[in-house]
């Protein structure tokens, strides 16, 4: 079953997003593998936004996601990587449609609410660097009968 990273930026935190956030993916029917708040390093921002570091708004985008705890989270499903993509909106709230979370959360490029993996490649990066094998856990949900 595919995999997926998700996190609440450090906006979506301070404005209570948290709850709002996991309660879209859980109804949606997706499972939760692994959540957690916490704050990232400058060496973790670095290596986990690493194909930005020539862009002009590097330096702007480390020190966001280090200026405040983070929640970080694994989520399950078919398909979750494509549709948390869709769920979440595109980069720019502006051009996010309502329904999304940037659509409806967000204001600006710099301050868009939620990362989410873009791709099956960087889904396995990005759960190995944020998470370790024992924060995944394994279960099963009857509910999952209902969907799948
Ligand atoms: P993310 O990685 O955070 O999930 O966002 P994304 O895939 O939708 O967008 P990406 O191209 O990976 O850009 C990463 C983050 O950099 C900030 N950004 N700022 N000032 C700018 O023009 C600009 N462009 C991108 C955004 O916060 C974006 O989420
Ligand atoms: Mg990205």
């Amino acid at each position: 079953m595919e995999r997926t990273f998700l996190m609440v930026k450090p906006d979506g935190v301070q404005r209570n997003l948290i709850g709002e956030i996991v309660s879209r993916f859980e109804k949606k029917g997706f499972q939760l593998v692994g959540g957690k708040l916490m704050s990232i390093s400058k060496e973790l921002a670095e290596e986990h936004y690493g194909e930005h570091k020539e862009r002009p708004f590097f330096g702007e985008l480390v020190d966001f996601i280090t200026s405040g705890p983070v929640f970080a989270m694994v989520w399950e499903g078919e398909n979750v990587i494509a549709t948390a993509r869709q769920m979440m909106g595109s980069t720019n709230p502006k051009d996010a449609a309502p329904g999304t979370i940037r659509g409806d959360f967000g204001i600006t490029v710099g301050k868009n609410v939620i990362h989410g993996s873009d791709s099956p490649a960087s889904a396995e990066r990005e759960i190995g660097l944020f998470f370790k094998e024992e924060e995944k856990v394994e279960y099963n949900k009857l509910m999952n009968e209902w969907i799948n």
